[in-house]
């Protein structure tokens, strides 16, 4: 399947909900044409409210729509003003800095170590020579789970001792990566809630220890959100974007949701581009995020 396949059918259950019912639209209407389009509108509401793409969106959709009645149809006018809304995310742009340090960062259970793995693969297709750190020094099973695909890849792998400091490892990892030339060091860091004032300390200490191993480390912050929690992921956002220096979003498990607009929701709502999304179990579900494919995705769903 090309990457463009995975994320179609990914994204399968949110188009069924969010464009399949678009498209039966003012089916039901019928009588007085000005009735009608309201009805239609407010329809057109509920449906984008259910898809998760949340109220900021949802108003811009629902005023364009408004505006165009007549002219267009609506399947036409609302894929232009998604593309348009989630147009700043995509792919980091490219940095000089050698190594690049990578943090990935989230609540527990919501993809991490899954995404380090996968990342892990891709940027290694892609010509990168890595280093991966297993800085969650909690989770034996995922440590050794992310060492087989750290071999796999051919990458270095730097873990932490039981009980050892998270910081201390990351900034080992990136000694090494520095030492041997390596372009990326890729940090899978523990799930930390971010009400837990201790656990946002230690990934402030890991931060500013990777600074002082390269200048500017780290160069990328990506928080992992689960799509399947919805609105849920936002709040969680919030909270790691004002303590966590986070500059881009991974948004997993779009495949186990009709609920997929929360992509948009995060590209209106939090301001932070969306990198990557992941769209299924497999290692090479993990597809770098582009507007345009989202859409089209979407719009030309695999029924
Ligand atoms: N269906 C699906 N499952 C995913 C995706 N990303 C991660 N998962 C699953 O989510 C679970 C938790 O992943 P893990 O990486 O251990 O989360 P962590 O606690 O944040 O490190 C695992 O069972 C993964 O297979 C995705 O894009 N789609
Ligand atoms: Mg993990």
């Amino acid at each position: 399947m090309s990457v463009f396949e995975r994320l179609r059918v990914g994204l399968r259950r949110t188009a069924e909900q969010l464009v399949g019912r678009i498209d039966g639209l003012s089916a039901g209407h019928s009588g007085d044409p000005a009735a009608a389009a309201i009805e239609t509108l407010d329809d057109l509401e509920g449906i984008l409210l259910e898809a998760d793409i949340g109220v900021t969106a949802t108003a811009r959709l629902l005023e364009v729509a408004r505006g165009q009645a007549g002219h267009a149809d609506l399947r036409t006018v609302v894929k232009a003003e998604l593309l348009r809304l989630l147009e700043p995310s995509g792919p980091a742009p490219l940095n000089e800095a050698r190594p690049r340090v990578v943090l990935v960062v989230g609540v527990n259970g919501t993809g991490k170590t899954t995404t380090v793995g996968r990342l892990a693969r891709l940027l290694t297709l892609s010509g990168d020579r890595l280093v991966i750190c297993a800085a969650d020094t909690f989770r034996a099973a995922a440590v050794e789970q992310l060492e087989v695909w750290a071999h796999r890849v051919d990458a270095d792998f730097v873990r932490a001792r039981p009980g050892a400091d998270p910081a201390a490892v990351v900034f080992d990892a990136i000694t090494a990566g520095k030492a041997r030339g390596r372009d990326v060091v890729l940090v899978d860091t523990a799930g930390r809630l971010h009400t837990r004032a201790n656990l946002m300390d230690e990934l402030d200490k890991i931060r500013r220890v990777a600074g002082r191993a390269v200048p500017g480390a780290p160069h990328e912050t990506l928080l992992v959100l689960d799509a399947t929690v919805g609105q849920n992921g936002l709040a969680q956002a919030r909270a790691f974007l004002e303590t966590a220096g986070v500059t881009g979003i991974v948004l997993t498990k779009l495949d186990g949701t009709a609920k997929g607009g929360i992509a948009v929701a995060i590209a209106t709502e939090l301001g932070v581009p969306i990198r990557y999304v992941g769209v299924g179990e497999q290692l090479d579900d993990l597809v770098p995020f582009s507007p345009a494919e989202y859409v089209d995705a979407l719009f030309e769903p695999v029924w």
